[in-house]
């Protein structure tokens, strides 16, 4: 694989020219990415080994202080990303405030945006099943050369420039589009280069999977009761297989190359949903968009949903074209 496919730089360097106002900012951003991807999955590896799972602040036997794998992974993301005079501000779940990043000089602060899940799905962890990190970029709203405002960050999904996830699964992958389709690219460890394994990638126009945490079903409201018996129910290719690892990338990463739906609704405990819109929703909806799958809070697209503060939630359900339509149908009935 690694002399034959494009590697993730090569393929950034390729396709530079076809983003909008291309500087050469967006491939460099892409690649601070990339870089903190290699530390954190080099850090997920072993955390079997290392005393990675005790809460932070507890001191390991040479003395040092401990992380926990999703501080530590905010940390190098946000570490990365400073380190390139590109971002003027992160949103991250990690975070209870957006974060403004100073230029080297005051008039040179960057003109994207990102927001990032750097953890998702970190119940996982202890267990040894995979997790993921999730990212979405925009071009700022206010003029560069001034302080990032809350603004810059609550744009509708359809205004990103950039979005993706990286999976730390049974190999680790960086899946992202940037509007012109979808590519994954999976991590030679031993070379330490990420390679154009999955390109143009596309959910099925249907599946047999559904993913839900079936435990909330009775909070769930009828639609989406009544789609889940849909499921369920012996007739044609049905029922489907229900399949749910609880971490969201590896759930839709799943879903978009076998063909499936992952449903998060709403329930009597979560009136909101639990997903966060901004960085586990929206990105995920631009590559689901991007990937000719339809991701929907039930009512609207999720991309065209007007954000009004950083950390709100949303109905969730994203997947192949013809299992969400469906799902529409019971909501709407
Ligand atoms: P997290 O960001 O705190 O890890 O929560 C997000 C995760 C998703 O990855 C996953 O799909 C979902 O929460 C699982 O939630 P639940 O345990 O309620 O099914
Ligand atoms: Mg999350």
């Amino acid at each position: 694989m690694s002399h034959q496919k494009s590697t993730l730089g090569e393929f950034i360097i390729k396709n530079q020219a076809s983003f909008p106002y291309s500087s050469g900012e967006l491939s460099s951003l892409l690649n601070a990415l990339r870089l903190a991807a290699k530390v954190v999955n080099h850090e997920v590896n072993k955390a079997g080994l290392v005393d990675l799972f005790g809460d932070s602040g507890d001191v390991n036997v040479q003395g040092e202080h401990q992380q926990k794998l999703d501080v530590f992974a905010n940390k190098t993301f946000i570490q990365s990303l400073k380190n390139r005079n590109i971002v003027c501000g992160i949103v991250s779940e990690e975070n209870d405030d957006f974060i403004t990043i100073e230029g080297r000089d005051k008039e040179s602060n960057g003109k994207y945006v990102v927001l990032m899940d750097p953890l998702d799905g970190s119940s996982n962890i202890d267990v040894n099943v995979s997790v993921g990190t999730i990212f979405s970029i925009y071009r700022r709203l206010t003029p560069q050369g001034t302080p990032v405002e809350e603004k810059d960050f609550l744009q509708p999904g359809r205004k990103q420039v950039a979005a993706g996830y990286i999976v730390y699964g049974t190999s680790t992958m960086l899946v992202y589009t940037t509007g012109d389709g979808v590519n994954g690219f999976t991590l030679n460890p031993a070379i330490g280069s990420f390679y154009l394994s999955h390109p143009d990638m596309k959910f099925p126009e249907n599946g047999s999977i559904y993913s839900v945490n079936q435990g909330n079903y009775s909070h769930f409201p009828e639609s989406v009761k009544q789609y889940i018996k849909y499921c369920q129910q012996i007739e044609d290719d049905r029922p489907y297989s229900q399949r749910y690892i609880g971490s969201l990338v590896s759930d839709f990463h799943r879903n978009m190359i076998k063909g499936g739906i992952y449903l998060y609704p709403n329930s009597t405990v979560n009136t909101d949903g639990k997903l966060r819109l901004l960085y586990e929703c929206n990105p995920m909806a631009f590559l689901t968009e991007q990937a000719n799958g339809i991701a929907t809070d039930g009512k609207q697209s999720i991309l065209d949903i007007i954000p009004t503060h950083i950390h709100e939630r949303a109905p969730f359900y994203c997947g192949s074209r013809s299992m969400i339509k469906k799902l529409l149908e019971f909501i709407r009935q």
